[in-house]
């Protein structure tokens, strides 16, 4: 998608932070973090949200799960616990209509709907 911010990280027109990357999968820091750690795992492929990628091909979705577990403990969360989100949709809070996870960590984040 021409206009789609993570497909032109994707594509390398515009920089990001990497942390990790697989044959379909990119991780990255986020440009306005949440919290001290705070990465987004996004499919090369564009897909609009995680129900759109789990719809079309399962396995990948299981790979950004998998990949954002693997970054969380690279970034030394794995012992401090750590967060995944999917806003999917407006209500959902997504504001990025390419699919990605957020991992969230580096501090005691809190009920979730606090
Ligand atoms: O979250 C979209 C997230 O994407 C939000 O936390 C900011 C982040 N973002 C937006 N542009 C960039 C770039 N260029 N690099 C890294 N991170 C970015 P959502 O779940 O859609 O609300």
């Amino acid at each position: 998608m021409s206009d789609c911010i993570f497909c032109k990280i994707v594509g390398e027109e515009i920089p990001a932070r990497v942390v990790r990357s697989t044959e379909r999968v990119i991780a990255f820091h986020d440009i306005a973090p949440a919290a001290p750690t705070h990465i987004q795992v996004i499919p090369r492929q564009h897909h609009a949200n995680l129900a759109e990628v789990t719809a079309a091909d399962p396995s990948l979705a299981g790979e950004m799960i998998a990949v954002a577990s693997e970054v969380a403990t690279g970034e030394g969360l794995d012992q401090t616990g750590w967060r995944l989100i999917a806003n999917t949709g407006r209500n959902g809070g997504q504001e990025i209509d390419h699919a990605h996870v957020h991992v969230l960590g580096g501090k005691p984040l809190g009920p979730m709907l606090g």
